[in-house]
């Protein structure tokens, strides 16, 4: 399991600043309107009440504060609470909090105390990740390769099967690249396997812990690559070589989608 650490974290208005810089460039659109098209949501005076939680390996510094400046950034009035864990949500719904937002380890939520919504960040991100790349205006096709295709990968790479893309698959998991093959009918794909399916892509979407995890050899000029995988998947010299726009960003993308999910 990646957790985020507060390095990731730095300088998280900028971050988001380039990232929806870069998310215009490819789409004609900001993070926010995205999200506002794709759930058909907008927010109104929804309170958030951010919740820091203790468990496994505790707080993560800037992780609560963080995503304060995240629900400021998309318009959404927030608060800390000052307690975490069960306290910290008292303290949140007596505060008039309308939205929690909270995590420990292995999951990190949205909840919508008044229409009863819930969302998971993980199927928010990839689903969003993969929304954002499919609406690349200058893809060369519809087709699609999706590296990583665990938590957040799957869903994301379900959301470009279910618009019509042809989604050619790969992860470093045989039998898990099996099953999603079979249950998704992608197409599989290994990126260092120069087979008779070798090609260059226009769209890349990656969801993996590990850096490097795109070869140089199925890099379009000009491609996008739409990851939420940390570390970056690919180096600063190729992004540079082949004009890639990079869709990179830690935390706010996610919540995003996570926020307008539960509209
Ligand atoms: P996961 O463990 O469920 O899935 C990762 C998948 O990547 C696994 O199936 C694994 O086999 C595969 N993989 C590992 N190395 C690979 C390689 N070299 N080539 C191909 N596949 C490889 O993890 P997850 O929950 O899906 O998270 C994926 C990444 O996304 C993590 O880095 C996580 O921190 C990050 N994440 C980012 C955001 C964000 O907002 N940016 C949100 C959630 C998760
Ligand atoms: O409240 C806190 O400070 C901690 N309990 C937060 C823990 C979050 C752990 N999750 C991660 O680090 C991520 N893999 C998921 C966060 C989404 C964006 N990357
Ligand atoms: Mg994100």
């Amino acid at each position: 399991m990646a957790l985020l650490t507060p390095e990731d974290l730095e300088n998280i208005n900028k971050q988001l600043q380039e990232a929806d810089s870069s998310v215009r460039k490819v789409t004609g659109l900001d993070i926010k309107g995205i999200c506002k098209d794709f759930y058909g949501t907008t927010p109104c005076c929804e309170k958030v009440g951010i919740v820091p939680v203790t468990s496994g390996n505790g707080i993560i510094g800037s992780f609560s504060a963080s995503l304060h400046a995240i629900t400021g950034y998309f318009g959404f009035d927030s608060f800390v609470t000052d307690m975490p864990d069960v306290s910290g949500y008292y303290e949140a719904v007596r505060n008039g909090a309308q939205i929690i937002l909270m995590a420990d380890d292995n999951t990190f939520l949205a909840h919508n105390l008044k229409n009863g919504k819930i969302a998971n960040n993980q199927p928010c991100t990839g689903i969003i990740y993969a929304e954002i790349a499919s609406r690349h205006l200058k893809a060369d096709s519809k087709d699609v390769l999706a590296v990583g295709l665990g938590k957040v990968g799957f869903p994301g790479a379900a959301h470009f099967v279910h618009k019509g893309f042809r989604v050619y698959g790969y992860d470093a998991d045989k039998a898990l690249l099996e099953k999603t093959v079979s249950s998704l009918g992608i197409i599989p794909f290994d990126p260092d396997n120069h087979s008779d399916n070798f090609r260059k892509f226009s769209i890349i979407f990656e969801a993996t812990p590990c850096a490097n995890t795109i070869p140089e050899s199925v890099i379009s000029e000009n491609c996008v690559i739409s990851t939420p995988g940390i570390p970056c998947a690919i180096s600063k010299e190729l992004q540079k070589k082949y004009g890639v726009e990079l869709i990179m960003e830690p935390l706010g993308i996610g919540t995003a989608s996570m926020l307008y999910s539960v509209l």
